[in-house]
Protein backbone atom coordinates (compact mmCIF):
# COMPACT_ATOMS: atom_id res chain seq x y z
CA UNK A 1 0.00 0.00 0.00
CA UNK A 2 2.94 2.56 1.33
CA UNK A 3 4.78 1.99 -2.02
CA UNK A 4 2.09 2.67 -4.51
CA UNK A 5 1.21 5.75 -2.59
CA UNK A 6 4.64 6.90 -2.85
CA UNK A 7 4.66 5.85 -7.02
CA UNK A 8 1.38 7.89 -7.14
CA UNK A 9 3.67 11.10 -5.61
CA UNK A 10 5.89 10.94 -7.80
CA UNK A 11 3.92 10.83 -11.11
CA UNK A 12 2.17 13.52 -9.66
CA UNK A 13 5.36 15.55 -9.51
CA UNK A 14 6.72 14.65 -12.57
CA UNK A 15 3.46 16.07 -13.85
CA UNK A 16 4.29 18.95 -12.04
CA UNK A 17 7.39 19.34 -13.41
CA UNK A 18 6.62 18.41 -17.35
CA UNK A 19 3.60 21.24 -16.67
CA UNK A 20 5.79 23.77 -15.82
CA UNK A 21 8.14 23.08 -18.80
CA UNK A 22 5.55 23.29 -20.98
CA UNK A 23 3.81 26.87 -19.21
CA UNK A 24 7.67 28.07 -20.30
CA UNK A 25 7.54 26.62 -23.74
CA UNK A 26 4.13 28.10 -24.12
CA UNK A 27 5.43 31.81 -22.79
CA UNK A 28 7.95 31.45 -25.79
CA UNK A 29 5.35 30.89 -28.46
CA UNK A 30 3.74 33.48 -27.74
CA UNK A 31 6.56 36.05 -28.14
CA UNK A 32 7.19 34.60 -30.95
CA UNK A 33 3.77 34.81 -32.39
CA UNK A 34 3.56 37.86 -32.08
CA UNK A 35 4.59 39.39 -34.79
CA UNK A 36 2.59 37.44 -36.57
CA UNK A 37 -0.65 39.06 -34.31
CA UNK A 38 0.77 42.70 -35.94
CA UNK A 39 0.97 41.93 -39.70
CA UNK A 40 -2.81 41.19 -39.43
CA UNK A 41 -4.35 44.65 -38.90
CA UNK A 42 -2.03 45.91 -41.57
CA UNK A 43 -3.39 42.98 -43.87
CA UNK A 44 -7.13 44.74 -43.18
CA UNK A 45 -6.31 48.04 -43.67
CA UNK A 46 -4.75 47.52 -47.34
CA UNK A 47 -8.05 45.86 -47.77
CA UNK A 48 -9.61 49.29 -46.45
CA UNK A 49 -7.60 51.69 -48.79
CA UNK A 50 -10.34 51.14 -52.10
CA UNK A 51 -12.42 53.39 -49.07
CA UNK A 52 -11.34 56.71 -48.73
CA UNK A 53 -12.57 58.69 -45.58
CA UNK A 54 -12.09 62.44 -45.70
CA UNK A 55 -12.89 65.15 -42.90
CA UNK A 56 -12.95 68.83 -43.91
CA UNK A 57 -13.32 71.32 -41.45
CA UNK A 58 -14.92 74.61 -42.44
CA UNK A 59 -14.25 77.74 -40.52
CA UNK A 60 -14.78 81.53 -41.51
CA UNK A 61 -13.72 81.68 -44.30
CA UNK A 62 -12.08 78.55 -45.17
CA UNK A 63 -11.88 74.91 -45.49
CA UNK A 64 -8.23 73.36 -43.79
CA UNK A 65 -7.76 71.35 -46.77
CA UNK A 66 -7.88 73.18 -49.86
CA UNK A 67 -6.93 69.65 -51.90
CA UNK A 68 -8.15 66.07 -51.58
CA UNK A 69 -6.66 63.89 -53.57
CA UNK A 70 -8.08 60.11 -54.05
CA UNK A 71 -7.14 57.44 -56.68
CA UNK A 72 -9.43 57.01 -59.86
CA UNK A 73 -12.27 54.34 -58.32
CA UNK A 74 -12.27 55.09 -54.88
CA UNK A 75 -15.04 55.26 -52.78
CA UNK A 76 -14.55 59.05 -50.79
CA UNK A 77 -16.57 59.43 -47.27
CA UNK A 78 -16.37 62.76 -47.21
CA UNK A 79 -17.33 64.40 -43.53
CA UNK A 80 -17.73 67.93 -43.03
CA UNK A 81 -17.15 69.72 -39.79
CA UNK A 82 -17.97 73.17 -39.40
CA UNK A 83 -15.75 74.48 -36.52
CA UNK A 84 -17.29 77.67 -36.93
CA UNK A 85 -20.00 79.49 -39.07
CA UNK A 86 -22.79 78.06 -41.69
CA UNK A 87 -21.06 76.63 -44.61
CA UNK A 88 -21.42 73.57 -46.88
CA UNK A 89 -19.37 71.89 -49.30
CA UNK A 90 -20.17 71.28 -53.14
CA UNK A 91 -17.99 69.52 -55.92
CA UNK A 92 -18.51 70.96 -59.41
CA UNK A 93 -18.76 67.86 -61.77
CA UNK A 94 -19.54 65.27 -58.97
CA UNK A 95 -22.92 66.86 -58.12
CA UNK A 96 -21.78 66.16 -54.35
CA UNK A 97 -22.78 68.55 -51.67
CA UNK A 98 -22.47 67.83 -47.62
CA UNK A 99 -23.77 69.36 -45.32
CA UNK A 100 -22.70 70.43 -41.41
CA UNK A 101 -22.50 67.26 -39.40
CA UNK A 102 -23.03 64.57 -42.79
CA UNK A 103 -21.06 62.13 -44.22
CA UNK A 104 -21.68 61.93 -48.32
CA UNK A 105 -20.12 58.58 -50.20
CA UNK A 106 -19.42 58.26 -53.46
CA UNK A 107 -17.11 57.05 -55.97
CA UNK A 108 -14.74 58.76 -57.24
CA UNK A 109 -15.32 57.59 -61.12
CA UNK A 110 -13.93 60.26 -63.51
CA UNK A 111 -10.91 61.21 -63.13
CA UNK A 112 -9.75 65.28 -63.26
CA UNK A 113 -10.01 68.19 -61.00
CA UNK A 114 -12.97 69.28 -59.65
CA UNK A 115 -13.53 72.61 -57.68
CA UNK A 116 -15.70 72.39 -54.59
CA UNK A 117 -17.08 75.32 -52.52
CA UNK A 118 -18.99 76.67 -50.19
CA UNK A 119 -22.70 76.64 -51.20
CA UNK A 120 -23.81 78.77 -48.65
CA UNK A 121 -23.73 82.08 -48.24
CA UNK A 122 -22.52 82.51 -45.12
CA UNK A 123 -20.59 85.89 -45.33
CA UNK A 124 -17.94 88.30 -46.92
CA UNK A 125 -15.39 85.74 -47.30
CA UNK A 126 -17.85 83.04 -49.02
CA UNK A 127 -15.96 83.37 -52.30
CA UNK A 128 -12.65 82.75 -50.99
CA UNK A 129 -14.03 79.21 -49.92
CA UNK A 130 -12.87 76.83 -52.63
CA UNK A 131 -10.50 73.75 -52.94
CA UNK A 132 -9.70 71.11 -55.58
CA UNK A 133 -10.96 66.95 -55.58
CA UNK A 134 -8.00 65.54 -57.59
CA UNK A 135 -8.84 62.30 -58.94
CA UNK A 136 -5.93 60.39 -61.18
CU1 LIG B 1 -20.22 80.18 -47.79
Amino acid sequence: MAARKWGLTAAVWTMAAALLLAGCGGGEDRKANAPADDSAPSASSAAASDVKAVTIKASNFKFDQPEIRVAKGQTIELTLENEQGNHTLKIDGYEQTVKAGKTISFTADQAGEFEFYCDLMCGTGHADMVGKLIVE
